[in-house]
Formats: C-alpha cells, sequence, structure tokens
C-alpha cells in the first residue's frame, strides 16, 4: 500500500502554526502534491461536533481527565475518516496539532497520568503516527498576546493562567528532545518569512524535494 505523509504542526498558544501551516498547504498544492490540510480536535464533522464542546465555555468546564478522553475520540473519528484514507492514497497529510497537544495540555498542563496519557495515546493513535513533527517555540506571554489579539471566542485554553501555559512550554521542549528523529523545533519569535524558510527547511528533505 502507498503511505503518504503525515506531519503535525505543534507549540503554545499563538506560536504562529495555523498561519505557516496555511503557508506550506499553498506551496506544496503549487507544486502539484495532493495535500489534506486538517486540525485538531476537529477534523472530521464528528470531531468538530466534539471541538465545540471542548473549546467553549468555563476554563473548568472538563476535568483533564475527561479532556483527554474528548480529545483521543476527536482523534479517533478523524484518524479513522479523514487521516488514515489519505495517507492511503498517498496524499501529504499536515494537521494543525495531534496527539502532542495532549501530551503537553492535559498531560503536563493538566496533570493526567503520563502513564495514562500514553495508554490513549496508543490505543487510539495506533500506527498513524506523525512522520515528522514542527515544534513552534516562543515565550509564553508573546504567544498569549499574539492569540489574543486574533481572538474568535475559542479562548477555554488561554484563560488557563501563565503557569499552566509555562508546563506546556516545558512539555514541547521535552518532547523535541526525546524524539530527535521526529521533531524540528522551530523558532517562532523570527518574522513570519522567516518561519516560512525555516519549515521549509525541515519538511522538503523529507518529501524528497
Ligand atoms: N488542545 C488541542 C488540547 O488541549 N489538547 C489536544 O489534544 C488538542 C489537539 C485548540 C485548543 O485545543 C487545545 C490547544 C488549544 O488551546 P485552536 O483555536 O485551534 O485551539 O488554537 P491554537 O491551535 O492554539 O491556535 P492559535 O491560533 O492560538 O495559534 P497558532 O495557530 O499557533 O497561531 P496563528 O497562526 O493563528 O497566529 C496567531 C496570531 O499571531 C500572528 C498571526 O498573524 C495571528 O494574528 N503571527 C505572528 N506575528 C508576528 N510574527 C510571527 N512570526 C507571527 N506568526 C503569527
Amino acid at each position: 500500500m502507498t503511505r503518504g505523509i503525515f506531519i503535525t504542526f505543534e507549540g503554545g498558544e499563538g506560536a504562529g502554526k495555523s498561519t505557516q501551516i496555511r503557508r506550506l498547504a499553498e506551496r506544496l498544492r503549487a507544486d502539484g502534491r495532493d495535500v489534506v490540510l486538517t486540525r485538531e480536535p476537529g477534523g472530521s464533522p464528528g470531531a468538530e461536533s466534539i471541538r465545540a464542546l471542548l473549546l467553549n465555555g468555563e476554563a473548568d468546564r472538563w476535568s483533564p481527565l475527561t479532556e483527554a478522553l474528548l480529545m483521543n475520540a476527536a482523534r479517533r473519528d478523524h484518524i479513522e475518516r479523514v487521516i488514515a484514507p489519505a495517507l492511503a492514497r498517498g496524499a501529504v497529510v499536515l494537521c494543525d496539532r495531534f496527539a502532542d497537544s495532549t501530551r503537553a495540555y492535559q498531560g503536563a498542563g493538566g496533570a493526567v497520568d503520563p502513564a495514562v496519557i500514553a495508554q490513549l495515546e496508543t490505543a487510539v493513535v495506533g500506527e498513524v503516527r506523525p512522520d515528522l513533527t514542527l515544534i513552534f517555540d516562543l515565550p509564553v506571554e508573546d504567544g498569549l498576546r499574539r492569540a489574543l489579539s486574533r481572538n474568535g471566542g475559542e479562548e477555554r485554553f488561554e484563560s488557563k493562567g501563565a503557569a499552566f501555559h509555562e508546563r506546556l512550554r516545558a512539555a514541547y521542549l521535552a518532547i523535541a528532545a526525546e524524539e530527535p528523529q521526529r521533531c524540528v523545533l522551530i523558532d517562532a519569535t523570527a518574522s513570519l518569512d522567516a518561519v516560512e524558510v525555516a519549515v521549509r527547511a525541515a519538511v522538503d528533505p523529507r518529501l524528497g524535494a
């Protein structure tokens, strides 16, 4: 079976992932590639319904463990209906957040036992693991300032406080250090164009470009 390539974008709030993933998708499509641009939580109709439950309401609407279960329920539907079929036909799948977000937000941020997060990840993700993960890193206050300046109302996680966001940043840096074959750290404090160059340098060799 042909397998495409699965690339995920990760980082804290307002790191610039969504901007850069759109730029990358446009460039790869212009090169004639079959690109699926998707996101989590969400990406399939069922998962988008779960997204609405997760991102709206009070910061303490769900416990961290309940969040982890909902994120994984959404992820399983997204994998079955969108990601796995696209990879099977050989597409480039670009996903704005994936399982590392659960490790960081619900694990490190929400203090859910890492063993539970890992068990859920094994059961839900199985073999559909990213080939490449770009981790966008910038100081917490810069990211929150950017996120709040463009806000559309889905702000449950942005309202969780600075200490929560510092734990996220540390967790992402730890993931990048633990899995250097899969993860590339991107300096997200740079200009939009400079970040795009860094994304290109990380992605193109994996595509044989
Ligand atoms: N979540 C998700 C979990 O808790 N567990 C999980 O398992 C998963 C999958 C998703 C939320 O769900 C949580 C994490 C999130 O809190 P979302 O609305 O999809 O929520 O939000 P985010 O993914 O966090 O997206 P953001 O929009 O907050 O951040 P982005 O995508 O990193 O940033 P972006 O590109 O929208 O940029 C933000 C602003 O900064 C500017 C942009 O123009 C924009 O205004 N900007 C720059 N400015 C200067 N220089 C640059 N280099 C810039 N890059 C972007």
